[in-house]
């Protein structure tokens, strides 16, 4: 019976500490799910950027679990960072204009306010890509990560083909954007 008792007390810690834990925002629809599902593993898509912005391409893998992405750019001024970039969207319209990208791809509707916890990745918008991988302070940067979230079978969520790839200065201003544009095989 004491035994009993004690393991109560100790589950009622357990799931209080869990409690806590829990005490992160996450989406209204709960915790992005991982995509398993990607059609073709090694399909790419890529963001090409050539502004006075920003030069370079962002690059998305469809990998096992995810996407891989690769960010290879330079020219983000050092002196108006640290820099944040995300998966919008919608594609760049014909006028060029980032405001009409629409807003994060975020199907679970996370929103960004407040933060997200980048240790709980689940929990941030799925576009929300520099809330998860990090902020970039500017210059040339190669960044690669991989984002469970994002991925490249059209019936899942979290689909990015054709979205676009935005980069925002520290005052959250859109500076570049580029749409990602499937590479076709060139093999054979
Ligand atoms: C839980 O999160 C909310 C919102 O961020 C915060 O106001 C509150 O203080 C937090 N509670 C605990 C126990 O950390
Ligand atoms: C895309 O995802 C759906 C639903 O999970 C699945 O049924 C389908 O087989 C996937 N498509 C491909 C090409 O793998
Ligand atoms: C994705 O990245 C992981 C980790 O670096 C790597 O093991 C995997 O081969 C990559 N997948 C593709 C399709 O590039
Ligand atoms: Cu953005």
């Amino acid at each position: 019976m004491q035994r009993l008792f004690s393991l109560a007390i100790l589950l009622g810690v357990a799931s209080l500490t869990a409690g806590q834990a829990s005490n992160v925002t996450t989406g209204a629809l709960g915790d992005a799910q991982p995509v398993t599902t990607n059609p073709e593993i090694g399909e790419t898509w890529v963001a090409t950027f050539d502004s006075d912005a920003v030069k370079g391409t962002v690059t998305a893998v469809a990998a096992e679990v995810g996407i891989n992405y690769t960010i290879d750019v330079t020219g983000l001024a050092e002196d108006n960072g640290p820099y944040k970039y995300h998966i919008h969207v919608s594609p760049v319209p014909e006028s060029g204009s980032c405001a009409d990208t629409g807003g994060h791809l975020d199907p679970y509707q996370r929103r960004d306010t407040p933060p997200c916890e980048s240790s709980l990745p689940q929990t941030c918008e799925v576009g929300d890509l520099s809330g998860k991988y990090g902020l970039l302070a500017g210059g040339d940067v190669k960044k690669e990560f991989n984002d469970a979230y994002s991925g490249l079978n059209t019936t899942e969520v979290g689909y990015i083909g054709g979205r676009s790839v935005v980069f925002h200065d520290g005052s959250g201003a859109r500076i570049a954007c580029a749409t990602l544009v499937k590479m076709e095989d060139v093999c054979e």
